[in-house]
């Protein structure tokens, strides 16, 4: 007899999906790994040791309650999982209070593959359904891999797309069986000097593979999210995408490939600044068609630059830099109804937060 999920767990993951799918709210990704975290402390002179990440959290998680109406879930770092603040409160805890659900990230970083043109996949899955089911005693209801492919000359490769869609299957599958509900991150990347049409057209294969896949595992759609780059012209293309034209690649490339059965679709922001994620996500839930999902955001950096740059490291700043994240939460959660007028504006001033050769 083949092995599949219980009723009971089925239902279990699908209420945590659709928790974390609420109308408008959406996911805080704060879950940099101990070098990616390195990169935002460093700009505003903080030496990147625990202690410092830990100062850098706990502002982050213990702000005003009003984040948890746009918030749903946070992403974390195993390390922040088991950090507390400076009373001995565990994040997770502060984070349950305020009705926010905590997630962890699983994956253990990108590594070669070898034999191609600089392409990766994804590290983790050794002992991963030990570590999913002591993640989930730990308070943990779901989980976030992600994979990054690259478009260029003949990339990303059959190989890659291939190897990408089978590690999020397994580590779905793996999830799943836990009790977490897997966030499928594939990421198109968007460096490059690609047009759009071009990232649509990737997309939509990356999407349509990792989907075949899942389906290969068994994996039980209904209790998974995706976390997927929107359908931009690369970085360094001529050419810029208006809102509603990614708007309309996005969602076109989502009809193509994204079953019904999946309840959330939370995007990632890949460098765009604050305000430039909010406007997308914003014109990508305005555009009339078919969109059977909830559409929200996962972001990292684009909630993420005003706090940093109010905050500076100085105890002084906390409770700005607290309130710059409730109002980029805030107008990331009226974007996720399509209801954000734009111009609510962040210390980080806009600015790009593109990241040349980010992960290769
Ligand atoms: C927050 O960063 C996450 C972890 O990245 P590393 O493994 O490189 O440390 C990352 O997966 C993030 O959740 C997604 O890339 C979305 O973040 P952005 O900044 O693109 O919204």
């Amino acid at each position: 007899m083949p092995q599949y999920l219980s009723p009971d767990k089925e239902r279990e993951l699908v209420e945590t999906a659709n928790l974390l799918m609420a109308k408008g709210k959406g996911l805080l990704a704060a879950d940099e790994s101990t070098g990616s975290i390195g990169k935002r402390l460093q700009p505003i002179g903080l030496e990147n040791n625990e202690e410092n990440r830990r100062l850098y959290r706990q502002m982050l998680f213990t702000g005003s309650k009003d984040l948890a109406n746009h918030v749903s879930g946070v992403i974390f770092f195993h390390e922040t999982l088991y950090q507390e603040d400076d009373n001995g409160k565990p994040f997770r805890q502060i984070l349950k209070e305020k009705g926010i659900i905590p997630g962890i990230k699983v994956d253990k970083g990108l590594v070669p593959l070898a034999g191609t043109d600089g392409e990766n996949t994804t590290q983790g899955l050794d002992g991963l359904g030990e570590r999913c089911a002591q993640y989930y005693k730990d308070g943990a209801r779901f989980a976030k891999w992600r994979c990054a492919l690259k478009i260029g000359d003949g990339l990303p490769s059959e190989l890659g797309i291939r190897e990408t869609a089978n590690v999020l299957a397994r580590y779905a599958s793996i999830c799943q069986q836990n009790g977490l509900v897997p966030i499928v991150e594939p990421e198109v990347l968007p460096e490059g000097d690609h047009d759009i049409e071009t990232c649509q057209r990737v997309t939509e294969k990356v999407l349509a593979a990792t989907y075949k896949s899942l389906s290969e595992h068994h994996v039980f759609l209904e209790g998974t999210l995706l976390k997927p780059n929107m359908v931009t012209a690369g970085f360094d293309c001529k050419k810029k995408a208006t809102p509603e034209e990614v708007a309309r690649a996005t969602v076109t490339a989502l009809q193509r490939t994204v079953p019904v059965a999946v309840p959330g679709i939370c995007f990632l922001s890949g460098g765009q600044s604050e305000e430039e994620a909010s406007i997308n996500l914003n014109a990508i839930n305005q555009y009339k068609g078919k969109k059977p999902w909830a559409l929200t955001f996962s972001y990292g950096r684009a909630l993420q630059a005003s706090v940093l740059t109010a905050w500076g490291g100085k105890s002084e700043n906390i409770t700005n830099a607290q309130d710059q994240l409730v109002k980029r939460a805030q107008a990331n959660g009226a974007a996720a109804k399509g209801e954000y007028k734009g111009g609510v504006g962040g210390a980080a001033g806009g600015e790009s937060l593109f990241e040349a050769n980010r992960n290769y």
